[in-house]
């Protein structure tokens, strides 16, 4: 039996960008299951996403922190290229962080945002952090990273835009980051490298989403 994300089948929902459009989302939706993506902006977020659910799914920027709003996407899983029996999963863009020309205001919205998302989100969504794998670990990350620390979640990291690593150094370099990371971020189950532009190390991350996706519906079944 093999599940993937059904190719096309993602549909924008809606997009949110006020707490009292989230509580609201929230209450109607609380069983949902499903993945979202943050990081900085321009990390690649559209991207990685439209190379995993199909082109088109999310708008990608020419100009960084375009994404401002939580933008909600459902989709399903195909089983053996078939439509599969499950019901469909929430996919969820969030709004890029560490944008340098952000005002105070928009600084504050996002703060309040995250904190009533993260807060109130239920382990059932999966948490992918993407970071720039040529400029990991940025003090924009870093500080994503003590935000998210109070709010029990766990994570995984993805390293995207691998296909800007030329060297065998500059891949080594971020080797070396890895225990530094897994010390510092305890929450952080797994680290994957991939691209958007070459898809390379994406079918891993589909994978891990897949297994994360049974997982949560296995659970509610007991
Ligand atoms: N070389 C390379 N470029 C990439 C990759 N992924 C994204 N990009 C480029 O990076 C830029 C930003 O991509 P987006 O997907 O819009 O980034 P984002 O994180 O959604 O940005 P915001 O929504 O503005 O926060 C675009 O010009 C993309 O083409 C990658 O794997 N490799
Ligand atoms: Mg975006």
């Amino acid at each position: 039996m093999s599940y993937k994300i059904k190719p096309h089948s993602a549909q924008f929902k809606m997009g949110i960008s006020n707490v009292n459009q989230l509580a609201q989302w929230l209450e109607s939706n609380p069983e949902i299951i499903g993945v979202s993506f943050v990081g900085r902006s321009n990390v690649g977020k559209s991207s990685i996403i439209n190379a995993l659910f199909g082109p088109k799914t999310a708008r990608v920027s020419k100009t960084p922190g375009r994404t401002r709003e939580i933008n909600i996407f459902e989709f399903e899983l195909s089983l053996n290229g078939k439509k599969s029996e499950l019901p469909s999963f929430a996919l969820i863009d969030l709004p890029g962080y560490g944008f340098a020309e952000v005002s105070k205001d928009m600084q504050k919205n996002w703060d309040q945002l995250m904190g009533a998302f993260f807060g109130s989100l239920s382990p059932s969504m999966m948490l992918i952090n993407l970071q720039d794998a040529r400029h990991p670990d940025q003090e924009s990350d870093r500080q994503f990273h003590q935000f998210l620390k109070n709010y029990t979640r766990n994570a995984i990291l993805l390293f995207n835009k691998m296909d800007k690593l030329k060297t065998q150094k500059e891949r080594a370099e971020l080797d070396k980051l890895k225990p530094k990371l897994s010390k510092d971020y305890k929450w952080i189950r797994q680290m994957y490298f991939a691209s958007a532009e070459t898809k390379k190390g994406l079918p891993q991350v589909e994978d891990a989403i897949i297994a994360h996706l049974l997982e949560e519906l296995e659970i509610r079944k007991v």
